[in-house]
């Protein structure tokens, strides 16, 4: 027998809801570059691609596409009976992770404009965070043998240290050239999204590896997160991009 873990009521309405902000905030996003010269557009741009992409996924999501099972073969306590084995199949949503392979680049690429970082630095926590997304795909598609999901898993959170290497640690030496309140800005920002990207491991961990939530539960929380990194995360660069603009201080 086979036993579903699906999306339920709640789970839609938080994907439809969640289309709806990053909709919106994309509009928004887009409206504010207009009193902005061309050539300080670059942050507008790229944020407004970050919540573009993010509504083409929910909408995706929430109207049914974009997901498949990852199915486990769950044996009685004692694994004597092979017919006392049964079939668990759980929703998984790979949108998430083409999401996230597009946008999380862009949210670094901000980041690391902001602090002034080099190309090359930008580039190896770019492709280390691709590495981060792509272990985080195979480790929720992979089925049956845990040892592979969890595999993965560990490699995605190598490259997650690679990550706050290149953009954390060389992010806030570089910005010191950028003066004080880009400083204060990046550092903000910087631990912001420390804390933030950090939850998606643990919520990943929680929902998608050990099983432990419902998949609405999952929906949610990845909800509140997703809103966050891009919706907030935008609006707080560009609101405080214009107010450093508008003192003149080159950002
Ligand atoms: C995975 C699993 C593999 C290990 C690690 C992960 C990290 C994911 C992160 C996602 C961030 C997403 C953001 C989305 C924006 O809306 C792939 C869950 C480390 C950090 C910021």
């Amino acid at each position: 027998p086979t036993r579903y873990e699906v999306t339920g009521a709640e789970g839609h309405r938080a994907l439809w809801v969640v289309f709806a902000l990053m909709l919106a905030s994309s509009g928004v996003f887009a409206a504010m570059s207009w009193n902005v010269p061309v050539s300080r557009r670059v942050y507008h741009v790229i944020t407004t691609l970050i919540t573009i992409i993010a509504t083409l996924s929910y909408f995706a999501m929430a109207s049914g596409h974009a997901s498949t099972f990852s199915c486990d073969t769950v044996w009685d306590q004692h694994k004597q009976a092979p017919d006392m084995s049964y079939e668990v199949c759980r929703q998984v949503f790979w949108g998430r992770y083409v999401d996230w392979a597009l946008t999380t680049p862009l949210l670094i690429l901000d980041l690391s404009l902001l602090a002034g970082i080099d190309g090359a630095h930008t580039l190896m926590a770019i492709v280390a965070d691709l590495i981060m997304i792509l272990s985080g795909l195979f480790a929720s598609l992979g089925d049956s043998g845990t040892a592979q999901r969890w595999g993965w898993y560990a490699i995605g959170c190598v490259s997650y240290l690679f990550v706050i290497w290149h953009v954390g640690l060389h992010g806030s030496r570089m910005v010191s050239a950028k003066g004080s309140a880009v400083k204060k800005l990046f550092s903000s920002l910087a631990i912001f999204s420390l804390l933030l990207w950090t939850t998606y491991p643990i919520v990943w961990g929680i929902a998608d590896g050990a099983h432990k939530t419902s998949v609405d539960t999952e929906i949610i929380i990845y909800s509140v997160l997703d809103v966050l990194a891009k919706p907030i995360f935008g609006l707080w660069l560009l609101v405080s991009h214009r107010a450093l603009a508008d003192t003149n201080i080159d950002i």
